[in-house]
Formats: C-alpha cells, structure tokens, sequence
C-alpha cells in the first residue's frame, strides 16, 4: 500500500526531492536559493542555521535547504544529509584562494554514506565579476572527471541577474526523469 501510494504520488508529480545547498560563506547560496523562488534578488545576511523552501518546476517539487557556509557551521552540514537526492554546491568563482577549501569540504561530503546515491549540482556563481574563474578552469581544479560513482554538472551562472540558474534547474529535473 504504501508502495502503491509513493507510486501515484510520483506519478502526479506531488514527490519532494531533497536538495541541499552547500558551499562555502559568502558563495551566494541563500542568494540563489531566492532567485529560484522569487525571481529577485533579495538582500542577504550570512545565514547561521539554514533556510528551506519548496521550489517547483513544471510538476517537480524540490524541498530546498541552504546552509550556512562559515567555517564553524560546517560540522553541521551532515545533519542535513539524510535523504538527499541532490547536492547544490555554490562556488564563488572570484575566490580563487579558497577554491581548494571548497575541494576539500566536497570530496568530505562525497565520502559521507548518507549522500552516496546523491548526483551533484556546481554552481559557478559570480560570473558577472571580471576576472572570475571560468566553470572549466574550477572543473579542472577540483577534479570533476575524477568523480565517476555519480551523476555531476557543473554550470556557470550569476545570482545577481538569474543568468545560468534555469539551465542548473534543468538539469536537476532531467536527472528526477532519468531515475
Ligand atoms: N557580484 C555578484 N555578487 C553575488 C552573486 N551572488 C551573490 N552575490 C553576493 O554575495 C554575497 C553573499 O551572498 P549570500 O547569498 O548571502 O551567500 P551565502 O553563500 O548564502 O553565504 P552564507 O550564508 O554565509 O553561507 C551577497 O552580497 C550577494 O549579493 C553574483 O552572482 N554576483
Ligand atoms: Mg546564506
């Protein structure tokens, strides 16, 4: 019975798909989280704890957690990871120094059991920014080829203006499809 009625509700579009939002401080999570919403932008504080939100997309629901990205907040992200399907995380393309940070706290979160079936999302925000990494110059430097135990995308993309979020949504909603 209760297979059946995950069933249906899979069939009239009404499950919710766990995403969480990851990343370093100052990336732009809570930023982009409320261009998903909203289609603004929305004056931002350093998020201490989480925000979430259902954002939908023709029919697919996505229950959307953005947590704070300090450094002492981190010990907490892996309260966050049971269930998830998707794993969101924002890079701010213009912090080159911190990008091997990033790396780290992501190959963390790859090795963690809870997220083993999870397919990952990066979000190479702060494009409009001159000199900004480009999405394959962070690509080369985290060693996306290397991950080959899951489903990954990486996509360029600046919160401020919407530009890129639509195509990174896209691809979350083509890899509901393919499962
Ligand atoms: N230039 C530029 N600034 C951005 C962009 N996205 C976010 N910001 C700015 O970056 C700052 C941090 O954005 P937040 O969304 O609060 O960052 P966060 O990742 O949620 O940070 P924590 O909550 O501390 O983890 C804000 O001043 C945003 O306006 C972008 O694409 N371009
Ligand atoms: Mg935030």
């Amino acid at each position: 019975m209760g297979q059946l009625f995950t069933k249906l509700m899979s069939i009239f579009g009404n499950k919710e798909h766990k995403v969480i939002i990851v990343g370093l401080d100052n990336a732009g999570k809570t930023t982009i989280l409320y261009q998903f919403l909203m289609n603004e932008v929305v004056h931002t504080a350093p998020t201490i704890g989480s925000n979430v939100e259902e954002i939908v997309l023709r029919n697919t629901h996505f229950l959307m957690w953005d947590i704070g990205g300090q450094e002492t907040l981190r010990a907490t992200w892996n309260s966050y990871y049971s269930n998830t399907e998707f794993v969101i995380l924002v890079i701010d393309s213009t912090d080159r120094e911190r990008l091997p940070e990033t790396r780290d706290e992501l190959y963390k979160m790859l090795a963690h059991e809870d997220l083993q079936n999870a397919a990952v999302l990066i979000f190479a925000n702060k494009q409009d920014v001159k000199d900004s990494m480009s999405a394959s110059e962070i690509s080369t430097i985290l060693a996306l080829s290397a991950i080959r135990d899951r489903a990954w995308h990486i996509q360029a993309c600046c919160a401020l203006t919407g530009e890129g979020l639509p195509a990174g949504l896209d691809w979350l909603k083509s890899r509901v499809t393919a499962n």
